[in-house]
């Protein structure tokens, strides 16, 4: 399409760019094969390699440096999220979700399945969209969010700890899939999107896609309390949202306009649409009582379909080509931008029209739509630099295309100008990208990063399962360039950056944390000083061991307990010093837990075989390390 205007960097071998991509020892040149928009000129290879290698040292953190930016990603199916220091994309660490973790306890801890409640049975998830918490359209540090498509969940991460506190299922829908948060005055609200259609109530009697009855659900969940707020029927389906700055609109793309549940059927029509969302009048009707409630659940439900050719109070419908994916915001609150996946176009909406559209002062939806720029094919997700650039990943070429909101909106009117900046070739197949702080009113415009779903000839082979590869891209230029190729295992769709500065992360615990409040609830009523006491306290075949730790020793290194025996073990940390965490591993036994300085964790198991049971801790702690052991003795019963 536009890759004629816009030269590669000279290509001695005098391959084409896709005979370049098929040829099998390219990781050497990889990063040369940028594409340059530079006055329509061939760059030399050599200048071409001094401008890439220029940007690399710039991403090189060295030794004992700290990164410019925490990033934090999703870990797909894994089910955790990971932190990573931008621009080294260092792993930092884990933080286990919707996973069961085997180093820190998660999903076997008292205190994390006191939070993963009534899913704790669950020891899987599909996470896709981080998302950190804001106040007037700037991330306040504060939560870091996470929905979870396999198990129609969405988790919230305390960015203080590090660690997830909060956890729910939103009910009567299947597969959380977008999500997004409030921006203005401040995140009030998560929205997430509900992607599959089911028929209500969801009983086994029947299901006819095309009824009444069937229908999935736009979602509001308290950002603080962590309840579903609210929710929304829709027309079709629902795949990605975002908000605007207003705090007034939020929009959803929608693939499945045609209801189908088949293959064929989800493409049959050339246009879907967003749906966009007024939240406001959504908080008036269920203020005036005007909706409903689906069988358990208490959540206050507004339909938001089209009837008899008449809209909703809280719903318009905006067509747009084929089977729309992305949904993002510009960092300027101009657009929404719907990205085209099966049309090779993002679809411009200005979110200025949109009060006119909710009035019936517009004729037609589509006037809302100010530029439908052609880009690429598969376009997926776009961000932003704050500069007026868009960066719109194509799935199927293989590229991130830069390409310049205004002059879209002029080539839409019927100016000649040329919107596209840029295209440079990334390794392959790109889902999610994002650009350091795009998602708020500080987009900086310096890193983006490319979450390729493919790594094909990039790595060394590791079998049939390969790596995904996330790209680091330096944009600060008005050329992209290529620094970093960066291996990860299943599957970050989508990641997202903050300053450093803005995330402020404890170095240890503080007693009085809400994460172990109940296990702290638990000891006092059996009248224990956590800092101080280790006791042994038997209720019945339940048996409450409680202990300290201090390097290298537990504060009790044996005790004796009857087989068939609930036990409860609880460790109070009282080291102080930054670093000094430890662990206990009952062995044999499927427990282990992190307890890190001055928290307090538990773990349950049933001492179900007789004879001595040795318990050890697992954090590499002291010098004696390996001697910060006990035993667990077990009389027959
Ligand atoms: S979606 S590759 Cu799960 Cu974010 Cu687009
Ligand atoms: Cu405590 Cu190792
Ligand atoms: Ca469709």
């Amino acid at each position: 399409m536009n890759e004629k205007k816009h030269p590669q960097p000279e290509d001695a071998s005098g391959f084409s760019r896709r005979d370049f991509l098929g040829a099998s020892a390219v990781t050497g040149a990889a990063a040369l094969v940028g594409a340059s928009a530079l006055g329509g000129a061939v760059i030399p290879r050599e200048a071409w390699a001094e401008t890439v290698k220029a940007a690399q040292a710039k991403a090189h953190v060295g030794p004992g440096e700290l990164d410019e930016y925490y990033g934090f990603w999703s870990g797909g199916h894994s089910g955790e999220v990971r932190v990573l220091g931008i621009p080294s994309m260092r792993e930092l660490m884990r933080i286990p979700v919707f996973n069961v973790d085997s180093a820190t306890g998660w999903g076997l801890t008292n205190e994390s399945k006191h939070i993963l409640g009534d899913s704790a049975r669950f020891h899987n998830g599909d996470c896709h969209h981080p998302h950190i918490s804001m106040t007037d359209g700037k991330y306040d540090g504060k939560y870091l969010f996470i929905n979870d498509k396999a198990n129609s969940r969405v988790a919230r991460i305390r960015l203080d700890i590090m660690k997830c506190d909060k956890i729910v299922t939103v009910p009567n829908v299947q597969a959380i899939h977008g999500l997004r948060l409030q921006k203005v005055p401040h995140t009030k609200y998560v929205f997430c999107n509900a992607e599959f259609i089911i028929p209500h109530p969801n009983d086994g009697s029947s299901f006819d896609p095309g009824a009444d009855n069937a229908f999935t659900m736009y979602n509001a969940i308290d950002a603080e309390t962590m309840e579903v707020a609210w929710q929304v029927i829709v027309d079709g389906n629902l795949d990605n949202t975002d908000m605007d700055y207003t705090g007034r609109f939020a929009a959803s793309t929608c693939y499945n306009s045609e209801k189908a549940v088949d293959l064929a059927g989800m493409m049959r029509n050339e246009r879907d649409w967003v749906v966009v969302f007024d939240i406001p009048r959504i908080e008036a009707e269920i203020k005036a009582k005007r909706f409903v409630t689906l069988g358990d659940s208490k959540v206050p439900v507004v339909d938001g379909r089209r009837k008899d050719g008449k809209d909703s109070a809280v719903t318009r419908y905006i067509p747009v080509p084929k089977n729309p994916h992305g949904l993002n915001t510009s960092p300027d609150g101009k657009y929404f931008i719907a990205n085209g996946k099966l049309s090779p176009t993002c679809s411009m909406i200005a979110i200025d029209k949109l009060p006119d559209l909710f009035a019936g002062k517009l004729k037609d939806p589509r006037e809302a739509v100010v530029a439908e720029p052609e880009l690429g094919l598969g376009p997926l997700h776009t961000t932003f630099d704050g500069r007026g650039n868009a960066y719109t990943t194509l799935f199927i070429d293989s590229q991130l295309v830069k390409w310049n909101l205004e002059d879209a909106v002029r080539a839409y009117k019927g100016e000649k100008v040329d919107y596209i900046r840029q295209k440079l070739d990334v390794h392959y197949q790109p889902g999610h990208n994002h650009a350091s702080l795009c998602e708020t009113r500080e987009a900086d415009g310096k890193w983006v990063v490319v979450l390729s779903k493919f790594s094909k000839d990039r790595f060394l082979l590791t079998g049939p399962l390969h790596p995904e590869n996330d790209q680091l891209i330096d944009i600060s230029g008005d050329e992209m360039k290529l620094v970093h190729d960066g291996p990860t295992f299943a599957e970050p769709h989508d990641c997202i950056m903050a300053r450093r500065d803005q995330i402020k992360p404890r170095k240890i615990w503080s007693r009085d944390d809400p994460f172990f409040a109940p296990t702290v609830a638990r000891a006092k009523k059996d009248g224990i000083d956590l800092l101080k006491d280790n006791k042994v306290i038997r209720d019945g075949k339940q048996v409450r061991v409680y202990m300290t730790s201090m390097a290298p020793t537990y504060g009790i290194t044996e005790f004796t307990v009857k087989q068939g025996d609930e036990v409860t073990v609880t460790i109070t940390n009282l080291d102080e010093i930054e670093d000094v965490s430890h662990g206990f591993v009952m062995v044999n036994h499927g427990v282990s837990m992190e307890i890190s300085p001055q928290q307090t964790s538990s773990i349950t198991f049933v001492a179900d075989r007789p004879g001595v049971h040795w318990y050890y801790c697992s954090w590499f702690c002291h010098a004696l390390h390996m001697e910060m052991v006990g035993r667990m003795l077990v009389e027959k019963a």
